[in-house]
């Protein structure tokens, strides 16, 4: 198969992302080149939305799609036997809502008889939501990962180790109706979304204007369009007129661009069936490792009084992992992986592909190591700090890796075109 070459100009992440806060959005084209998503949409944290004719040759919008709606026979055919996750919209469950498994072929049938139903309002509002169906389904022909959104470390790093058993890639379908709560996506990641049948509107908060939706206590309301608000008692921070916010539909075949850390809140105009992807690269590591760092200080200010325990530490790492859902060693890990790949490119010549269909050109992995490596830094420094450093990197890991990393950019950014680099070596298990 031939692999498209995806390149940016920058090697280097300098743009401001807190300069101004953006309360509209982009309707765009994929005529677009991926340099313009990259240094429009990604390093500047904004939103936008690809026309249509991005999905249009994907085989789900024709397979899963009768007449502008859910294809019922076909999605029982391939999908009926798997069991799925299915959320009880009209149940709140602390801050997301009530979920539970189910067999295909059971929802299916639910689908149909609410929608036979008229949207009774006695039968519950089901969505299926968050299945892991691209991964549990590898041989189904379904879309192709649009060249903007190729850069995606998290699932690049699932895809390549198969025995996490885990990855990012989604399908979600219900009924008109059925919906998402306020919520910003695990750990600071981007999201897209196509609409494969259906339309939604959506609810997009910038960065911070949260906190207008915060109660006294910092908690964050479940629906952003309640009358609670309202209440001044409890909702104190709450300005209507100052608090920004984007309200947009996305027709179906068009895909969402949501970016790191803004808040939103999803509907389903329509019986809908999307596809999204929860991503993270070079642009948005920075953001992701700050959440994971606050997180472990506010996990280890909880369990202070118990800090003369044996294996403190770990334990904090343990809650962090069952709590946030990722700990420092496999962010660490995490990191190390995506570096040595970019290392590996350059030094090596071994191509770093992504889903199947795309590699990477010298530029793009100049940029992600610069990424890394001011991760790196702040990383080392932080885990000093929680005197974690050795519990986390065996051998002073991550001080080698960042040496190699700082040779390596010093060397290409000295000269445009290194000639020869020595003394690098990347692949001795015993270094890193
Ligand atoms: O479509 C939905 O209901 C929610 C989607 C979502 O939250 C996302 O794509 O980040
Ligand atoms: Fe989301």
């Amino acid at each position: 198969m031939m692999l498209e070459l995806l390149e940016i100009k920058t090697k280097r992440l300098s743009i401001d992302k807190d300069a101004a806060i953006v309360d509209w959005i982009d309707r765009v084209a994929p005529s677009m080149t991926y340099d313009e998503f990259f240094t429009k949409y990604l390093i500047p944290n904004k939103p936008c939305i690809f026309n249509t004719k991005i999905t249009e040759n994907w085989s789900c919008r024709r397979q899963w799609n009768d007449d502008n709606a859910p294809d019922f026979d076909v999605l029982d055919l391939l999908f009926g036997n798997c069991v799925v996750p299915v959320a009880d919209c009209n149940k709140k469950y602390y801050n997301s809502q009530q979920k539970d498994d189910m067999r295909m072929s059971d929802y299916l049938n639910y689908w149909m008889d609410y929608t036979r139903s008229n949207s009774s309002n006695s039968m519950s509002l089901l969505y299926l939501k968050d299945w892991h169906c691209p991964r549990l389904f590898p041989n189904a022909p379904m879309y192709n990962v649009p060249q903007y959104f190729a850069s995606d470390w998290l699932n690049e790093y699932y895809i390549s180790n198969p025995s996490l058993n885990d990855d990012y890639r989604f399908v979600y379908m219900g009924p008109n109706g059925t919906w998402t709560p306020l919520h910003a996506d695990v750990f600071g990641s981007y999201s897209w979304s196509a609409n494969i049948v259906g339309k939604k509107r959506w609810l997009l908060f910038p960065p911070h204007q949260e906190d207008f939706l915060r109660d006294i206590n910092g908690q964050l309301i479940y629906d952003a369009t309640s009358d609670e608000l309202n209440d001044y008692k409890k909702y104190r921070a709450y300005d209507k007129r100052a608090l920004k916010c984007i309200d947009v539909i996305q027709n179906q075949g068009e895909i969402i661009f949501v970016p790191s850390g803004w808040h939103h809140q999803v509907w389903n105009l329509e019986d809908s069936i999307s596809i999204n992807h929860n991503w993270i690269n070079g642009c948005n590591i920075v953001d992701v490792w700050r959440g994971l760092k606050k997180e472990l200080s506010l996990v280890m200010k909880e369990v202070t009084d118990c800090q003369d325990m044996n294996n403190w530490a770990e334990q904090c790492q343990l809650i962090l992992k069952s709590t946030y859902g990722m700990d420092y060693y496999l962010f660490f890990d995490f990191i190390v992986f995506i570096a040595k790949r970019r290392l590996n490119m350059i030094l090596k010549k071994e191509k770093v592909i992504s889903f199947n269909k795309y590699e990477f050109g010298v530029n793009h992995c100049l940029f992600d190591l610069d990424a890394i490596r001011l991760i790196l830094i702040d990383f080392i420094n932080d885990a000093e700090e929680k005197s974690i450093y050795d519990l986390i990197c065996e051998r002073k890991q991550g001080h080698k890796l960042l040496n190699k990393i700082v040779l390596l950019l010093q060397t290409y950014n000295s000269e445009d075109q290194p000639t020869i680099i020595k003394n690098i070596d990347v692949q001795s298990e015993d270094e890193m």
